[in-house]
């Protein structure tokens, strides 16, 4: 049986006291709901304030990145080991904005991902298809090496330490949200993947969907088998619309 997780990435939001309101608020809407893991990923410089503002809530705390490297000269990055010490259980790696602006390649990816394990930070690994891909048939292709990249250097086993998040990049941050059923097609297809390796880690994998989730289209996603919770951008910095997707979740 799978708990679901569902996990505010807030990107480059927030502000000391934007926060505090937020968690506050948060802590309150959220209180006494049982069934469903929550997490947060706030911008890395508010990490260690918000772990200590949620001392006393099952609310856990995630990165939103971390190096591929342990330690050392690497202006301006952030090592998994870093995110452990101030108290992080999860960190995203491979999230499209990255893939996209910093380059990051699936390659890079896995070794963030790889670099998370050994630090013992939970990885939410994204994978996801740009709109032309899709448009192209390539759905497949594109999630299928990006998930590939990541089992061969990792090998299978590594995701029972980890969570997968589809995102498709068109659906996020746009508005548009992935149906039900294209979502679910594609978990689907991802969890076959991973049972091609290895069906009884695949069958306790939890992959989350991502991409313009929010309280109102949450529980026709969450309704599918094959989809275990959220990865939530924008609605994540609304209490209120957060709260509701885990509710439905
Ligand atoms: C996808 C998602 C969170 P949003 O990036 O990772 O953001 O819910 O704003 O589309």
């Amino acid at each position: 049986m799978r708990k679901p997780l569902v996990a505010g990435n807030w990107k480059m939001n927030g502000s000391r006291d934007a926060n505090r309101e937020l968690l506050s608020a948060l802590q309150s809407e959220l209180d006494g709901l049982a069934g469903v893991e929550l997490a947060v990923c706030p911008p890395a410089v508010y990490l260690p304030e918000v772990v200590e503002a949620l001392a006393d809530s099952p609310i856990e705390v995630g990165g939103q990145d971390c190096s591929d490297q342990a330690s050392g000269a690497y202006t301006g990055e952030v090592a998994a080991a870093m995110l452990k010490d101030v108290g992080c259980r999860y960190v995203i790696v491979g999230h499209s904005e990255r893939r996209d602006r910093q380059a990051e390649d699936s390659a890079w990816v896995a070794a963030k991902y790889q670099a998370a394990l050994a630090a013992g930070v939970t990885p939410i690994l994204c994978v996801g298809e740009q709109k032309e891909e899709r448009e192209a048939g390539r759905t497949e292709a594109v999630v299928g090496e990006q998930l590939d990249a990541v089992l061969d250097a990792a090998g299978v086993e590594s995701l029972d330490r980890a969570v997968i998040a589809y995102e498709p990049v068109w659906a996020i941050g746009t508005g548009l949200t992935a149906t039900p059923e294209q979502a679910a097609e594609v978990h689907a297809f991802i969890r076959n993947r991973v049972a091609g390796r290895d069906p009884r880690v695949a069958a306790d994998l939890r992959i989350l969907y991502g991409g313009s989730m929010k309280a109102d289209n949450a529980a026709g996603l969450l309704a599918h088998d094959d989809i275990d919770g959220g990865l939530v951008g924008g609605a994540s910095l609304d209490a209120a619309n957060f709260a509701g997707i885990a509710r439905a979740a």
